[in-house]
Formats: structure tokens, C-alpha cells, sequence
């Protein structure tokens, strides 16, 4: 009876194998595959019954082992004929169906099946092998016991070495016929046993298969790949990983800005990335394809990694990121709204604190961008810090990795998910042509070159090892012929040289020192992510960002790209000075009023109600992207002085002539007690309706007050409204105060206290002015109203501009 034991327990290893390797044959969204299954164990109990027993037991005879072993080897030889036919068909379907939907230009066919079949074709060569060496083993049988017990009988003793021989034979291939099929799945794919088969499940159980988009992106390559090798490879497994939220993952005026240390906690990132792509991509998150890339500072490698991880984890299928994760703002927003390869870019994802310092102590940030290429607008910020306020888990691609410091196709198979593809791109080509499309560089050239004016004119343009760096390289130099020594600080910096990548009066002041020298024409900074600038005319003459909007809003038809548009009007933030707004009006054009931040632009520009628009924080740019952009507005004055021929100075005189001027101010209390700020907001805002009608004096100057509210904005285009954008005191003569807390700090809290007033262009004692002393008693009734010192203990602001 032992005998019996033994039998049975190696035979029913061989059926269990079976059963497991026929249920790959089939195909994996098939009921019928249980069955298939279920049929492989019945068949191998006939076995047992009719075959093993008898022969072992019953002493069949010989004619009846031959012929039952003929029939089984037939048997298996037609089910494996069967299968194969029927794979080999169905791949041909599939390629049919692929081939016609590429000429249908349908997107939706789903290769992974086809990869499945191609699996099934080399699994069925498999068990081919294996039902030959059953057959074999039926052979072996006969030899070894059939013929000893039938003509030798147990009783001999050469009887009993055959019985036992074969028992011996048994016992081992019970023991090692387990380990041999665990490892030669084990050997498909570095995944643990019991992982493979959850996959195999989880695919399954979500009757899905591998979506793909586009049929030519899977290179020939990858085929062979399948074709010859044996390997069952399911692709990159998908890890669901469990988080819980953190405090705080509210993105600001622009993105999520937190301090270093706390973006490395284990999964903060995480959470913000799934976070970004549940609300900002919504159903489009399927097959989507995204942006990435940022202004190269510390934690960018880092967060450019997770970012690829998560989006191939939640099905995205490409990502076009920037060489080593770098690229600006600008130039990210324009290659969204280029698109990819005829293909339309869902948005992008911003890595960058923008004019907050960097490095392992400073600030990191993470932005979503919109389809249009700017900003997420409120609505998608909000959804994103609800999601992350309730995340308990997000899906990670744990193993795969991307080489994105080569520029390249990366292309991967993600289980359960789809193909993914990383295209990493050269990060300055794209944005470099945009700029040649909009400008005259020909003419801009002679500029520098001096064959307009009969004299070279000079520029000295600092990059404060921001990400303007590269493009301003390139184009400065290899396209206009600029002397590559005037450029400062290209090379960008994970923490920018120490440096606080901010371009103003306080934190470009080696800049400015130079340009009093007057050895330059025109001088101008960038900050960290590349949209913002500084302008100064020779001898560091300052161009307030106030101005420097209106004055290109003015000179729009010196700039190629507006000759050919209709310009219907500008917009500029609420507490930007309203020069702009004197231009628009002698032009006949509208002007909008936003609250603080470029989100807020957007919807007008892609409404085509604006063309041109600016905030006082340094910010200028134009409907050619949908952020504001330090590179172009260098490029638009170049373009302005090189059709005036006159000097930065002289064409800032000449528009306050014409239009008088906006005078402006901006204090900044950085670093502030959040505390103390947020009590000096609220009392402040308690005492508004109260100002209405009093008079405000400092200095001999008195002031009647007209408005006093907070700014609250409504949409034009899609009604949407934004409150406490600000609080504003608005004088009779249309002088202006403006309070508001930052909101792109990262600790504590800043103050910004913005000053305006307007001098007429017939008040030529006093148009020519500095700022500082035509707003000193504004700015004396603003300290005083707001009570500042009292509620931060500051006795100055950290920046003035
Ligand atoms: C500041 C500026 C605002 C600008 C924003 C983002 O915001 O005031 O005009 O749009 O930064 O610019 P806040 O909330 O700190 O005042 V950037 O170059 O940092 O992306
Ligand atoms: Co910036």
C-alpha cells in the first residue's frame, strides 16, 4: 500500500503543476479557465485510476500499459495542438485590430493583450516539453516495474531492486518537482512567489489589460524582446502603499513651497504627487501625459524620481521631463501648450520655490500646471489640499528606474497598469525657438552689435544661478552675440550660490552696483525658476515693474509677434500701480484688475481678452505662455530700444510725460511671527469701514479716504470669484495702500505693504522724483494705520522696492 502512497503524491504534484501551467495557456479575463483547470485534475485522476493503480496493483497487462500511454501521449499532443492554434489566431486578430486602429488613428487598442497571447504561445512550448516527458515517464514505468512485476515477480530479488529503484525515482521527483515549478516562476520575474500570482489576480480581477495609446511607440525592439525570450515578464509591479495625510499641503499664491526637511518625510512627496494627479488630471488621469521639470534646486533629482514613479503607477502614459529635471517656468509652460508630438499635454508639474533661497536648509516647491499651460486655478488648488487631507494610500512603481540626465525615449511596462514612456528632452531648444518666433533677433543683434546707434550697447544680465542661465547662454550669446562676460551667475545652483534668487533692489544688489558704474546700457536679473525680472537703464536707473508693463503694453507694436494678433486688451494684479491702465485707455483696450498671482491671468488670456499683463513683483509677460517670463520681457525692451534707439532712461521719462506717472513702492516684512501678522491683518480689516471719508495726514500731506474694503475679484469668464485678496485703502486723489500676507512663504509669515499714487504728467517739479520721497507720507499714514511695529516688532522692512 505504501506503494500506493508514494505513487499518488508524485503524481499529484505533476497534475497540480499542470493544472497551474494550463491556467496561464488560457486566456487571463476567461472564466473557462477554472474549467481548464478543474479538466487537468480530472484527467490526471483517470490517470491515477486507470493507469497507476492497475499496473501497480492489478499486474495489468502489458498491451494495456503500451496502449494507454500511446493514447494519453496522443491526447496531450491535440489539447496542446488545439491551444496553440487557437493563440497563434488570436494573435493574428490582435495585430490586425492594432494595425487598424493606427489607421483609424483610434488610440484606445490594448497591446498588453496581445503581449499575453504572445506569452500563451511560449507557455504552451512549454508544456509540450513537459507532456514529452510524461510520456517518457510512462516509458520509464513500463521498464522499471511493469515488466519486473509481470515477468520477473516481486518475489525475486531482482524484482524487488527494480520496485524499489523506481519508488526511490518517486520519492524524488515528489520532493524536487515543487521546487523546480516555484523557481521557474520565481524565474519570470524578480518578484516573490506569492506576488506574481496577486498580480496575475489583481489583473484579472480588474478585467483590464494593458491600455495603450499610440501602437508605433512600441519599438520594434520590444517585440523581439518577447519573442525570444522565455520569460513571462509582467512588467513593473505596482506598489499601493499606505500614508496618512500631513498637515498644511495647501498650495499657495504659487504651488506648495515647504522648507527641505519637511518635503523629505516619508511620503510627503508621495502624497502631494497622487494628490496633484487625482484632482488636477480628474478622468483624464488615464493615458495622460504631463510636464515635468523645474529650476534645478535641491531635492529636484529626488522629487523628479518620485513623480515618475507615481505617475507610471497610476497609469499616465508619458511624462516629457526636462534633462536632469531642469527646465523654467516659462519654458515649461510653453511646452505644454505646444503639445508632444502632435499629441495635446494635459499639464505639467513645476519643481521650484521660485525666488525663495534653496538648498538642504531652503525651499522647496511643487506646482501643477494646467492643459493651457498655466497654473492650476483655484478650484483644482482646492481639490488638491482636500485630497491630501484625507490620503491614506497611493500607488508607486517602486523598481522603476529612469536615467532622466540622458536625453531620450524611456519606455516600461507597468503591471496591471499600461506602457509608460519618459521622454527626457533637451531642456532649452524648444523655449530658444519660441523666443526666435516672437522677436526680431536679427534686429536686436544689430542692436547689441551697435550698427544702429554707432555704439555697442551693452547688457549685463544676472541669472543668480537660477534657471535662466541656459536659455539666457543661448540666446544671449549664441543667437544675439552678446559678450558671454556680461552674463553673471548662468550656471544654475541646487542652492543657488547661497544666494536668495530674488531680483530686486536688495537681492541683486551686485547687479546694481555695476550698472552704476555706467559701463552698461541695460541691466536685468531672474529669479530662481526664470519668470520674473528686473530692468535698469544705465547708471542702475530702475525700472519699477509697474512701469516696465505699461511701457511695453505701449510699445506692443515694436514687438513682432503682437503686428500680427489683435490685442483686445492688458490686466495687471490688484496691487500692482495702475500705469498699465493709462495705456489701455489712450489705446482704447480693456483693462483687468486680478488678485495677486499669474493663476489669475489665464482665463483672460485664453478668453483672448488679454494680450499683455504684469504684477509689481517683477512679473511681465504676454499670451505667448501662461506664466510670466523674465527671459521674454529682457527680449521685448531689447526689442523696444532697438526700434526707439533711445535710452532705457530716456524712454521711462518720455511715458510719464505722456501718461504721468504711478509712482510705487513695496515693503516687505519677511519672516514675520505669523501670529503677530495675522492680528495685524484683522484689526487692520476691523477698522476699514471706519476710514471711509477720514483724512489721513503725515508730513504736511493730507489725504481723504474714498475706499477702504478688501479685494475681492469675480471672474469675466467663468464667474468664478476670489475673496480677501487683499486689503486696500484707496484715497481721493486715487492714491492707493495695499496690505497682504504672502502667500509663497514657506515659515512664519511676510507683510507686504504696497504704496501708490499718481503724479500728472504737468507736475514737472515733482515727476522726476525718487519714489521713496513722493510716497513718504503714504507710507508714514500706512505704518502708522496698520500699526506695525506694534504687532511684529519690526522697525523696517526687509526688502523695499
Ligand atoms: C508673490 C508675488 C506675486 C507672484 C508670486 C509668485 O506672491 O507677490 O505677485 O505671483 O509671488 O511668483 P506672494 O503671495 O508671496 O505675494 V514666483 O516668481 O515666486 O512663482
Ligand atoms: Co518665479
Amino acid at each position: 500500500m505504501e506503494h500506493y502512497g508514494v505513487s499518488l503524491s508524485a503524481v499529484l504534484v505533476v497534475t497540480v503543476e499542470r493544472a497551474f501551467a494550463t491556467y496561464y495557456v488560457v486566456d487571463y479575463e476567461s472564466k473557462s479557465r477554472n474549467w481548464v483547470a478543474v479538466f487537468c485534475i480530472m484527467v490526471s485522476l483517470i490517470y491515477t485510476q486507470c493507469f497507476v493503480i492497475p499496473i501497480c496493483f492489478f499486474k495489468a497487462s502489458l498491451l494495456y500499459i503500451i496502449l494507454f500511454a500511446a493514447l494519453w501521449a496522443v491526447f496531450a499532443k491535440l489539447v496542446l495542438m488545439g491551444l496553440h492554434w487557437f493563440n497563434v489566431q488570436e494573435s493574428k486578430r490582435l495585430s490586425w485590430k492594432a494595425e487598424n486602429s493606427r489607421k483609424k488613428k483610434k488610440v484606445n487598442y490594448t497591446l498588453g493583450k496581445k503581449f499575453q497571447v504572445e506569452e500563451n504561445v511560449k507557455v504552451i512550448k512549454l508544456l509540450e516539453a513537459m507532456s514529452f516527458m510524461l510520456v517518457f515517464l510512462i516509458f520509464f514505468v513500463i521498464v522499471f516495474i511493469v515488466v519486473p512485476r509481470v515477468y520477473l515477480g516481486t518475489e525475486t530479488y531482482a524484482g524487488q531492486v527494480m520496485i524499489s529503484l523506481f519508488d526511490i525515482n518517486l520519492a524524488l521527483g515528489a520532493i524536487l518537482i515543487p521546487f523546480i515549478c516555484i523557481w521557474q516562476l520565481r524565474k519570470t520575474r524578480e518578484l516573490p512567489f506569492t506576488q506574481k500570482i496577486y498580480c496575475l489576480k489583481k489583473r484579472r480581477d480588474e478585467r483590464q489589460v494593458n491600455p495603450i495609446t499610440v501602437f508605433e511607440d512600441v519599438t520594434k525592439s520590444y517585440f523581439e524582446q518577447f519573442q525570444t525570450s522565455w520569460k513571462l515578464d509582467m512588467g513593473i509591479a505596482v506598489v499601493e502603499t499606505p500614508t496618512k495625510p500631513f498637515a498644511g499641503q495647501k498650495p499657495g499664491t504659487s504651488g506648495l513651497r515647504k522648507r527641505v526637511p519637511e518635503f523629505q518625510q516619508l511620503n510627503y512627496t508621495e502624497n502631494f504627487v497622487q494628490a496633484i494627479l487625482d484632482a488636477g488630471l480628474g478622468s483624464k488621469k488615464k493615458g495622460a501625459q504631463l510636464v515635468v521639470g523645474g529650476d534645478g534646486r535641491f531635492l529636484s533629482m529626488e522629487a523628479t524620481n518620485v513623480i515618475i514613479k507615481v505617475s507610471a503607477a497610476n497609469g499616465l502614459s508619458r511624462l516629457i521631463v526636462g534633462q536632469n529635471g531642469f527646465l523654467s517656468t516659462p519654458a515649461l509652460s510653453n511646452l505644454i501648450r505646444k503639445g508632444h508630438e502632435g499629441r495635446v499635454v494635459d499639464g505639467g508639474i513645476i519643481l521650484t520655490a521660485s525666488h525663495n533661497p534653496g538648498g538642504p536648509k531652503g525651499d522647496f516647491g511643487i506646482k501643477f500646471n494646467c492643459e493651457n499651460g498655466g497654473p492650476a486655478p483655484d478650484h483644482v488648488t482646492d481639490s488638491i489640499y482636500q485630497i491630501t487631507t484625507k490620503i491614506d494610500k497611493y500607488l508607486i512603481a517602486k523598481d522603476l528606474e529612469c536615467d532622466f540626465t540622458q536625453v531620450g525615449r524611456y519606455e516600461y511596462d507597468i503591471d496591471g497598469v499600461g506602457h509608460f514612456t519618459v521622454d527626457v528632452i533637451d531642456s532649452v531648444t524648444a523655449y530658444v525657438d519660441l523666443m526666435k518666433d516672437i522677436f526680431d533677433f536679427p534686429k536686436i543683434k544689430s542692436l547689441l552689435a551697435g550698427e544702429l546707434t554707432g555704439h555697442k550697447f551693452r547688457v549685463l544680465l544676472d541669472s543668480m544661478h537660477g534657471a535662466t542661465g541656459p536659455y539666457i547662454s543661448t540666446i544671449l550669446v549664441d543667437c544675439l552675440g552678446a559678450d558671454a562676460n556680461n552674463l553673471l551667475r548662468t550656471v544654475p545652483k541646487p542652492d543657488f550660490g547661497g544666494g536668495h534668487p530674488d531680483p530686486n533692489l536688495t537681492y541683486a544688489k551686485t547687479l546694481v552696483e555695476r550698472l552704476h558704474t555706467g559701463e552698461h546700457d541695460l541691466g536685468a536679473a531672474f529669479d530662481g525658476d526664470g519668470d520674473r525680472n528686473m530692468i535698469l537703464g544705465k547708471n542702475g536707473f530702475f525700472v519699477c515693474p509697474s512701469d516696465s508693463l505699461a511701457v511695453i503694453a505701449d510699445n506692443i507694436d515694436c514687438i513682432p509677434y503682437f503686428r500680427t494678433r489683435k490685442v483686445n486688451g492688458f490686466a495687471r494684479s490688484m496691487p500692482t500701480a495702475g500705469a498699465v491702465d493709462l495705456v489701455a485707455k489712450s489705446k482704447g483696450l480693456q483693462v483687468y484688475e486680478t488678485p495677486t498671482g499669474w493663476k489669475y491671468f489665464g482665463n483672460l488670456m485664453d478668453a483672448g481678452r488679454i494680450a499683455i499683463c504684469g504684477e509689481e513683483s517683477f512679473g511681465t509677460g504676454s499670451d505667448h505662455i501662461r506664466e510670466k517670463d523674465g527671459v521674454w520681457a529682457l527680449l521685448a525692451w531689447l526689442q523696444i530700444l532697438a526700434e526707439r534707439k533711445e535710452t532705457v532712461e530716456e524712454i521711462v521719462s518720455k511715458h510719464w510725460q505722456k501718461y504721468g506717472r504711478n509712482v510705487f513702492t513695496r515693503y516687505d516684512y519677511e519672516n514675520v511671527d505669523a501670529a503677530g501678522a495675522n492680528l495685524l491683518m484683522t484689526f487692520l480689516e476691523a477698522q476699514l469701514p471706519a476710514f471711509v471719508g477720514r483724512d489721513f495726514s503725515a508730513n504736511g500731506v493730507t489725504y481723504k479716504v474714498a475706499v477702504a474694503d478688501n479685494f475681492q475679484y469675480t471672474d469675466p469668464v467663468d464667474g468664478s470669484v476670489a475673496t480677501k485678496q487683499g486689503l486696500r485703502i484707496v484715497f481721493e486723489d486715487g492714491s492707493r495702500l495695499v496690505f497682504r500676507l504672502s502667500g509663497t512663504g514657506s515659515a512664519g509669515a511676510t507683510i507686504r505693504l504696497y504704496v501708490d499714487s499718481y503724479i500728472p504728467s504737468n507736475d514737472s517739479s515733482r515727476l522726476l522724483l525718487p519714489a521713496h520721497e513722493l510716497l513718504k507720507p503714504l507710507v508714514l499714514i500706512a505704518l502708522d494705520v496698520c500699526k506695525m511695529e506694534q504687532f511684529t516688532n519690526r522697525k523696517a522692512p526687509t526688502v523695499i522696492t
